[in-house]
């Protein structure tokens, strides 16, 4: 007997799959202090608390060893000339990799791992992109559209949301001239 589902339908007109058994969504007040202007974020928020992404998550469960789909839209967007992103983690488990791959919009992922070394990665429809073992990640909508992308890593691999927290990574990337570039983050004291 195979273990159910064994497939879920992704829709590329929507940039959504079903089934799925998650569905999360983080808005511009839960991602507050990620942005590094704290004054454009106060002030965006007495506009409005627009949804910078959400995501689906389907685990594939057996016996043995699990893996978890799952698909994350990010709006456009900047809050004081910076994109919307996701909050970024590692994995509690910090030996697990994982698969992203960018199925519209454009963008970048971010990576750093424990010891601090630092890479971007330009994203275009298609891009499929690995995250090491002991590597925080993160993605940044850079476009004017959605971006969305699929992520595929192992069901017991964890969320640690905190060491990033603590003061980012080390580039941010903001939009000057209408083009993203990445610059140091002012709050990791660079
Ligand atoms: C992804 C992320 C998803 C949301 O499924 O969890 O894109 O981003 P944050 O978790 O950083 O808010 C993943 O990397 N799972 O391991
Ligand atoms: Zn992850």
């Amino acid at each position: 007997m195979f273990p159910l589902p064994l497939s879920v339908q992704f829709d590329f007109a929507r940039g959504s799959f079903t089934p799925f058994e998650h569905y999360s969504e983080r808005r511009l007040s839960d991602l507050a202090d990620l942005f590094h202007d704290q004054a454009a974020v106060r002030k965006a928020l007495k506009r409005d608390d627009p949804l910078v992404y959400d995501w689906r998550a389907q685990p594939f469960v057996t016996s043995e060893s699990d893996l978890t789909f799952g698909v994350t839209r990010i709006y456009p967007g900047q809050v004081g000339g910076e994109y919307f992103m996701t909050r970024g983690h590692f994995h509690v488990q910090r030996a697990m990799p994982e698969i992203y791959f960018c199925l519209q919009g454009q963008g970048m992922l971010l990576l750093e791992s424990e010891a601090g070394a630092f890479q971007s990665v330009a994203w275009t429809p298609g891009t499929v992109s690995h995250i090491p073992p002991h590597t925080a990640h993160r993605v940044v909508n850079t476009g004017e559209a959605i971006l969305v992308f699929a992520a595929v890593y192992h069901l017991s691999a964890g969320h640690d949301y905190q060491t990033v927290a603590k003061g980012g990574f080390a580039q941010i990337v903001v939009a000057r001239e209408g083009k993203a570039v990445l610059v140091a983050n002012p709050r990791r004291g660079g």
